[in-house]
């Protein structure tokens, strides 16, 4: 497929998206979102992917919505569109992965941006990432997540700091408080992140796919909910082929063959 805003690749089980605007930080046009969106959907269904990527790239991942381009919008068109960045491309398509997404992050993640790698399963961090809600800058604030998904991540008193002030966060911080998963050399973040995406498109997709939906239970339900939904799905990973075969592969010494059945 041929994209205009991205570049996608795929290695060793992994659908690899890169955000390119290169003039304007890679700022998330209407263009971009579908397009990402669209590479999100493509690699979902496509059978020999296990996991996506997404990145910026080594410099900067986005410096948020294009404000170049959302200035001139009207609350009318906005909401009578329902935002069409936000619902109908991009973070639907992420939302409803049901694959792994990480985000590989280097540079700045702002406001839109921000967004889009808290939407992902996880983050891993270049030395070089820094995280921000800047909106409130000018005079508008977080439209898809940031107020939400930030509090989750961070807790409130840093949320809020963030997100009144446009307050970044540093990798370094970013790790200590839980909203990155781990931080890398800024040349080392292509290699990592593929390795990591990797080691996930290896294991048992179905195993995978349920463990994921767990974990994103467990944020959004009661411990008990998450804890019931979590038991059954255990049960139920006895009927995968799969699940037989790494057992049977760990009793007798070898590398299980996974058939994502
Ligand atoms: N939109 C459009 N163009 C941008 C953006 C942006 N968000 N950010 C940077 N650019 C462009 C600049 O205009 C400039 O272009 P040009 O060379 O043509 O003038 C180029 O990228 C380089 O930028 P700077 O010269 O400003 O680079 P600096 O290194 O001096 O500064 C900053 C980097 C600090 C990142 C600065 O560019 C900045 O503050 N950018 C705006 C950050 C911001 O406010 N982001 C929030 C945007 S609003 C938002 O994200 C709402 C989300 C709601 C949902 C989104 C769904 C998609």
């Amino acid at each position: 497929m041929s994209y205009q805003c991205i570049l996608t690749e795929v290695k060793q089980g992994v659908g690899i998206i890169t955000l390119n605007r290169p003039d304007a930080m890679n700022a998330l046009n209407a263009t971009l979102c579908r397009e990402v969106g669209e590479a999100v959907d493509h690699f979902e269904a496509d059978e020999a992917i296990g996991c996506t990527i997404i990145t910026g790239g080594d410099r900067v991942f986005a410096a948020g919505a294009d404000i170049k381009e959302m200035k001139d919008q009207s609350f009318a068109a906005l909401h009578a569109n329902n935002f069409p960045y936000i619902q109908r491309d991009c973070w639907r398509a992420i939302d409803d992965a049901r694959k792994p997404i990480i985000a590989a992050v280097a540079g700045f993640a702002l406001g839109g941006g921000c967004e889009m790698v808290m939407a992902c399963d996880f983050i891993i961090a270049a030395e070089s990432a820094t995280f921000g809600q800047p909106e409130v800058g000018i005079g508008t604030m977080p439209g898809a997540g940031g107020t939400q998904r930030l509090t989750k991540a961070v807790g409130k008193a840093k949320a809020m700091e963030m997100c009144l002030t446009g307050r970044m966060m540093g990798a370094d911080e970013a790790e200590r408080v839980g909203l990155v998963a781990r931080i890398v050399a800024a040349d080392e973040l292509a290699e990592q992140a593929l390795k990591t995406a990797a080691k996930i498109a290896s294991m048992s997709r179905p195993a995978v796919m349920l463990i994921k939906e767990s974990v994103n239970l467990g944020v959004s339900s009661s411990l008990n909910d998450g804890l019931r939904f979590e038991r059954r799905a255990f049960e139920a990973t006895f009927a995968f082929e799969d699940c037989s075969e790494g057992m049977n592969a760990f009793a007798e010494k070898r590398k299980p063959v996974f058939k994502n059945k």
